[in-house]
C-alpha cells in the first residue's frame, strides 16, 4: 500500500519526459509571470527574463521589450572594460548622475548573482555573435567572483552568498568561458564541507545551483579530467542528499527550493529514471498557487517545461510558439470580519537597545497580509510602529523595523518567524497570518 502511494504520483507523468503533464496550469503560470513583467514601476529582473525564455509559450514582442529594459540597466554599467571604469571614476570631476552611478560599479558591493542571471538571459535570447559588449560582461563577472572571494578569505563566506557565487560560475560555463581552477575549487571545497547552510534556511537552493554549475563544467568539458571526476562525485552526492531529504509530500527542501532541486535531475539526465523527480513534479503541481512573486514563478517555469539552466547553452530560439498573453493576478480577498494577530519584535544582537522591542495584539481584516498587519500596528507607549521595505523581484524585503535597519554587510536581516519560532517561508507581502497567531520579527544573523 505504502509503495503504491509512493509510486502513484509518478504515474501521472506521461512518457514524454521531464515536462509537467498539466499544460493548462503551466500556461497560466507563464501568463501570470508575463503579466507581472509588464507591470509598470517594477525594475526589470534578469531572473524573470530567464524564466520567460525557458518556458514553452512566448510573447516574443514583450520578451524583446523586457530584454531592452535589462540592456538599459546593465549595458550602461557593465558594457565597458573594468579599466576604463576605474579610469573615468578618477579622471572626471563633473559627471552626470547616470554616468556616476555606472562608474561606481567597480568599487561597490559585487553584483555577482544579478550579472550572472543577466548573462544567462542574454545567451537565452540567442544574440547575433558580437563578442564586444559581452566580453566586458564576462570580465566583470570574473572580477566579481574574485571580489566575492576576498570577502570569503576574511569572513569565511563570499561577500554576497554561495548562491550568487554558484550562479556566477554557472553563467560563465553556459557561455563556454573557462575560469581559473581555483575559482571552481573554492566552491567544491565549500560544498564538501557543507558550508552552504545558513541560519534560518535550508541549503537546498544553494546546493542545487552549485550542482548545476558543476554539471555544466563537466558537460562542457571546461575542466581537466581529475577535477571533472570530483565534480561528478559532488553532483552525485547532492542528488543523493536531495532524494534522502525529500519529504513525504514530495518536496525537496520546501516548495520554493523544489524546482531548483529538480533542475539538477534534468541537467544530469536523471529526471526520467528517478522516482524522486516524478514525486516532486506531482507535489509542485499541487502547489502552483504558492508561486506569487515574479522571481518564484521564474524559478518554477523551467522545470515545468522539463528544462534546466544548462539548456540555455544550446538554445536555438527557433520556431518558438508566439502565443502567450499576459494575465493579471487578482488580489486575494480581504475581510469581511476582523482577526487579531500578536506582533512581537525581538532584537537579540549587540546593537539593540533591549531584547524585546514590541509586543502587542494587532486587529486587521481577515485574510490581511503581514505587510497589511505591519501597516496597521498601533503605537506602543510613546513609540509609533515604523518599518521600511525595499522592492526586490521576490517582493518587498523588510529592511528596517522601529528605526533599526538591518546591516546587510554584517549579514543581519529581519527574520520572519511564527509563534513557535519556525522561520516563515514567505515574505511580508505573501504571508497571511491566521486569527490568534503570533508573528515574530527578529533581527538575526545569517
Ligand atoms: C540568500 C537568500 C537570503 C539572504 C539574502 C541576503 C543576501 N545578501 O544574499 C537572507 C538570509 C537575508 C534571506 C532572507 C529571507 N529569505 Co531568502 N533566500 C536567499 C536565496 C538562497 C538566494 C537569493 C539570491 O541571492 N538570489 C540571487 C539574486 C541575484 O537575486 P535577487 O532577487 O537580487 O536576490 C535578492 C532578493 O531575493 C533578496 N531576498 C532573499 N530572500 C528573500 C525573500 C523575500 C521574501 C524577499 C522579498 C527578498 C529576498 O535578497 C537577495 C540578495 O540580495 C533564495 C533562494 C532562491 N531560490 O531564490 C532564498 C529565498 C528567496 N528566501 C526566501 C525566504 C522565505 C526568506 C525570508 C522571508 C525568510 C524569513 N522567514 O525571514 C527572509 C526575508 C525576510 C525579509 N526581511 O523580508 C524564500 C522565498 C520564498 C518565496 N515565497 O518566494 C527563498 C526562495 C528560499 C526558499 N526556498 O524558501 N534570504
Amino acid at each position: 500500500m505504502w509503495l503504491l502511494l509512493v509510486l502513484l504520483p509518478v504515474a501521472v507523468l506521461p512518457a514524454r519526459g521531464c515536462r509537467a503533464p498539466e499544460e493548462a496550469a503551466v500556461r497560466v503560470l507563464s501568463a501570470r509571470l508575463l503579466g507581472l513583467a509588464e507591470e509598470p514601476g517594477l525594475d526589470a529582473d534578469p531572473g524573470v527574463y530567464v524564466g520567460l525564455r525557458l518556458a514553452g509559450d512566448h510573447d516574443l514582442h514583450a520578451e524583446r521589450r523586457y530584454l531592452e529594459r535589462l540592456q538599459d540597466a546593465f549595458q550602461g554599467r557593465y558594457g565597458r572594460s573594468l579599466g576604463s571604469d576605474s579610469h573615468s571614476s578618477h579622471g572626471h570631476r563633473h559627471r552626470d548622475a547616470k554616468h556616476s552611478k555606472d562608474t561606481r560599479a567597480a568599487s561597490q558591493w559585487p553584483e555577482t548573482g544579478r550579472l550572472a542571471l543577466y548573462l544567462l538571459g542574454l545567451r537565452a535570447s540567442c544574440p547575433p555573435p558580437d563578442p564586444g559588449p559581452q566580453r566586458f560582461l564576462v570580465t566583470w563577472l570574473k572580477y566579481y567572483l574574485e571580489k566575492d572571494w576576498a570577502g570569503s578569505r576574511r569572513h569565511g563566506h563570499p561577500l554576497t552568498s554561495y548562491y550568487q557565487y554558484s550562479l556566477g560560475v554557472l553563467a560563465l560555463c553556459v557561455h563556454g568561458k573557462r575560469v581559473r581552477e581555483e575559482v571552481i575549487q573554492r566552491l567544491l571545497v565549500a560544498e564538501q564541507h557543507r558550508r552552504f547552510r545558513h541560519a534560518g534556511s535550508s541549503a537546498v537552493d544553494t546546493e542545487a545551483v552549485a550542482a548545476l554549475a558543476f554539471a555544466c563544467l563537466e558537460r562542457e568539458q571546461l575542466v581537466r579530467s581529475r577535477l571533472a571526476a570530483e565534480l561528478r562525485a559532488a553532483v552525485r552526492g547532492i542528488r543523493a542528499r536531495f532524494v534522502a531529504a525529500q519529504s513525504e509530500d514530495g518536496f525537496i527542501g520546501n516548495v520554493f527550493s523544489t524546482p531548483l532541486a529538480m533542475q539538477v535531475f534534468i541537467a544530469t539526465d536523471k529526471c526520467r529514471t528517478h522516482t524522486a523527480y516524478g514525486r516532486a513534479m506531482a507535489a509542485l503541481l499541487q502547489r502552483l498557487d504558492a508561486f506569487t512573486s515574479a522571481a518564484a514563478m521564474a524559478q518554477a517555469l523551467p522545470v515545468l517545461h522539463g528544462r534546466s539552466y544548462l539548456d540555455i547553452a544550446s538554445m536555438q530560439c527557433k520556431e518558438e510558439p508566439d502565443t502567450l498573453k499576459p494575465l493579471a493576478i487578482e488580489p486575494l480577498p480581504v475581510g469581511p470580519g476582523n482577526m487579531m494577530v500578536r506582533l512581537v519584535v525581538e532584537c537579540p544582537v549587540a546593537q539593540c537597545p533591549q531584547h524585546l522591542l514590541y509586543d502587542l495584539p494587532v486587529p486587521v481584516p481577515t485574510g490581511a497580509s503581514l505587510l497589511d498587519l505591519l501597516g496597521a500596528a498601533p503605537a506602543q507607549g510613546p513609540q509609533n510602529f515604523t518599518f521600511e521595505t525595499q522592492d526586490t523581484p521576490q517582493g518587498p524585503f523588510l529592511t528596517s523595523v522601529l528605526g533599526l535597519a538591518a546591516q546587510p554587510q554584517e549579514r543581519h536581516y529581519w527574520q520572519l518567524l511564527g509563534g513557535l519560532g519556525s522561520s516563515l517561508q514567505m515574505g511580508v507581502a505573501d504571508y497571511r497570518p491566521e486569527d490568534g497567531e503570533t508573528v515574530i520579527l527578529r533581527l538575526s544573523k545569517w
